[in-house]
């Protein structure tokens, strides 16, 4: 609104000092209770304002906006993320790209949201992806592998995003198998894969990340609190979504194109290199039961390997792990 782009072009004019409310409601012509209540409209929308008595207001954060000229200007890939759908608020990023991938979409093709009102996880789980803070993105990719073998691009994912993280941030993140990046323990990125396959000819496999960036402990509901992380709550800065994208796709590129001439191994190696769960007691909750055991590596499939007592190695291919020592 006009109200809106005025008191912001009087905080810009400001140039960080304080403004104090009279003043404000001076230069944008409305009442002290109206400004009021657009500085909390502000700080809705991921403004940071510190407010001292008798001084006043200034901004000290704004909040990072992300377009497809954003993720676009100094993109340095080749196919990934060449073609961008962004909006600014959808269901889920992975619907959309599952109805681009029938549509034909080409690889590479990502689509990417300011905000999720139906964030999806694995099982039915929700994924909370609220404005202004996040990374909510789904990457179409259309490699010709058998279907038993679309786990480990989810850990191709994970290894592309913690290098992408490393190299944006002083973070140093950890992989838990089979999809969560965790700092000091917490998730700071969830990752869902999901194909369309017919026999056992993949068509597309539609990989989902979602990254908490710039999101304050308060920002996260009370449930996720003890559990969720971004990366300005571990590293203390902010970071500009867009070129967090930028790196995340140079990466995945990279490493799948290694994967598509090398292999696994290779995959393999590198993911191991990042990976908290190996050589630690953990228990599996799987579809089928729990399962407790040591955590010994992962197969060439992807697969999780665990040496339990009564039944030797078990391989698991999806399960929610907790590490017990
Ligand atoms: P997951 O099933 O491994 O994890 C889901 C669980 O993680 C939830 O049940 C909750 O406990 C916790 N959680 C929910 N939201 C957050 C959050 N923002 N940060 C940390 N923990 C959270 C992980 O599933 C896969 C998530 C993929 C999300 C992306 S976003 C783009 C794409 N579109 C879409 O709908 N999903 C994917």
């Amino acid at each position: 609104s006009g109200l809106r782009s005025k008191l912001l072009e009087a905080f810009s004019k400001a140039d960080g000092e304080f403004l104090s409310g009279q003043k404000i409601s001076e230069y944008i012509g409305c009442s002290r209770t109206a400004v009021w209540k657009h500085i909390e409209d502000l700080r809705k929308e991921g403004y940071e304002l510190e407010a001292v008595r008798r001084r006043g207001y200034r901004i000290t954060k704004k909040p990072d906006k992300i377009s497809s000229n954003e993720i676009q200007l100094g993109l340095q890939t080749k196919a990934m993320g060449r073609n961008i759908h962004f909006a600014e608020e959808v269901t889920s990023t992975q619907k959309i790209a599952q109805t681009l991938a029938a549509e034909g979409a080409q690889e590479g093709t990502i689509v990417v949201a300011d905000k999720q009102t139906n964030g999806r996880g694995r099982m039915a789980r929700t994924w909370y992806s609220p404005s202004g803070t996040g990374i909510w993105m789904s990457m179409i990719i259309r490699p010709n592998i058998p279907i038993n073998n679309t786990p480990q691009l989810t850990l191709l994912t994970a290894v592309a995003i913690v290098q992408a993280i490393e190299e944006e941030t002083t973070l140093k993140p950890d992989i838990k198998w089979p999809n969560d990046i965790l700092v000091n323990g917490k998730k700071l990125v969830g990752i869902l894969t999901e194909l369309q396959a017919e026999a056992d000819q993949v068509h597309s496999v539609i990989i989902g990340t979602g990254i908490n960036v710039n999101q304050l402990e308060e920002h996260f509901p009370e449930e996720l609190r003890s559990i969720a992380t971004s990366i300005y709550i571990e590293s203390g800065e902010l970071c500009e979504r867009s070129k967090l994208i930028q790196a995340i796709l140079l990466k995945f590129e990279a490493l799948y194109s290694l994967y598509l001439s090398k292999g696994f191994i290779p995959i393999k190696l590198l993911w191991e290199s990042y990976a908290i769960s190996l050589n630690k007691v953990i228990q599996a909750r799987t579809i089928n039961g729990v399962i407790e055991g040591k955590a010994i590596g992962i197969d060439n499939d992807g697969a999780l390997l665990i040496e339990t007592d009564e039944t030797g190695i078990e391989r698991i291919y999806s399960a929610d792990i907790e590490i017990k020592q």
